[in-house]
């Protein structure tokens, strides 16, 4: 059950004072550099019909409301794709809530419940995006540099400002070359933070947009950290054509009607877009150095466990 000593020991260590300190100045300067390129920023959507089905959740959170069944949000992807009618550059500090498997427990990298900086760009292509996200990377990592220098020295963590363009690597060849758990070894082999492109569409979710000159492969990408913190973003270009949206939706063996809002929305025309999602605890973790996720917020709930 819940350990009031624990966590009150927890609420009151240097570790997370710092680390929370760290991750404001995050907030501040992701608002500041998106708003300098035009973005809007939404406010999130906790409960809805709809949302990511992430098929590998397996339990879905469920609430009732006057008779109506919503989800808690897993991730506002098709929130992000609608509010590109009313903004082309929008972007949200999104709470998500993923039930992990329990043995994810000690993974020091899963919360069941996290927030995400969730964006998206009206006709935008993934290059588009992958360059956008080397230059926030790079505007947090400068602004904590500058304003959390003793912060740093406490965690005894020095910040390398990478180049930009970083490395990209394909899913397919990093698995040829590195084996199943590439993901794994190449954080824990790189330097800096590096992009993994084009997974295979088995493997992603049915919104991100397959290749028309490559079947089967999705202009995707993932951001991964160095230094074995593993991923930190998903994204992508997203599929906006209806027909492509329900035969990949039934491709994943998923019924129409789950959807049916979306599909309504789609089906007069939704507009091709690309974005991404940057986890913040998980970006507090890494650039404080810290193997503890627990350590990057208030109240973290880790698989398994009872928390406030
Ligand atoms: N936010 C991610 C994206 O934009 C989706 C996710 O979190 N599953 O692609």
């Amino acid at each position: 059950m819940f350990d009031v000593d624990k966590a009150l020991d927890l609420w009151r260590s240097e570790a997370l004072r710092r680390a929370l300190r760290i991750q404001s100045v995050v907030l501040d300067a992701s608002r500041e550099f998106l708003r300098r390129q035009g973005f809007i920023e939404i406010l999130p959507v906790i409960i809805s019909p709809i949302t990511d089905p992430l098929t590998d959740h397996r339990v879905r959170g469920e609430v009732e409301c006057y008779g109506f069944k919503y989800q808690i949000t897993k991730s506002m992807i098709f929130h992000k794709q609608i509010a590109l009618f009313t903004h082309p550059r929008i972007f949200c500090f999104s709470p998500n809530v993923r039930i992990e498997s329990i043995e994810r427990r000690n993974s020091g990298k899963h919360l069941i419940e996290f927030v995400q900086l969730d964006l998206e760009v009206r006709e935008a292509k993934r290059s588009e995006v992958i360059s956008l996200g080397e230059e926030l990377f790079r505007f947090i990592v400068i602004a904590v540099r500058e304003k959390c220098r003793e912060d740093l020295e406490f965690f005894g963590r020095k910040l390398d400002l990478p180049e930009s363009p970083f490395p990209q690597i394909s899913y397919r060849e990093a698995e040829a070359k590195f084996g199943p758990d590439f993901e794994e070894k190449l954080s824990c082999s790189q330097k800096g933070p590096f992009w993994i492109i084009d997974f295979p569409m088995e493997i992603r979710e049915f919104y991100d947009r397959e290749d028309e000159n490559r079947p089967g492969i999705l202009i995707d990408m993932d951001l991964v950290y160095p230094e074995g913190f593993g991923e930190a973003l998903s994204g992508g270009e997203r599929e906006y054509i209806f027909q492509r949206i329900c035969y990949r939706i039934q491709q994943k063996g998923i019924q129409l009607e789950a959807f049916s809002p979306y599909l309504e929305i789609a089906r007069r025309g939704l507009f091709p877009s690309a974005g991404f999602g940057i986890g913040i605890e998980r970006l507090t973790r890494y650039l404080c150095g810290l193997r503890q996720i627990e350590l990057t917020r208030l109240f973290a709930k880790l698989p398994g466990e009872f928390s406030l």
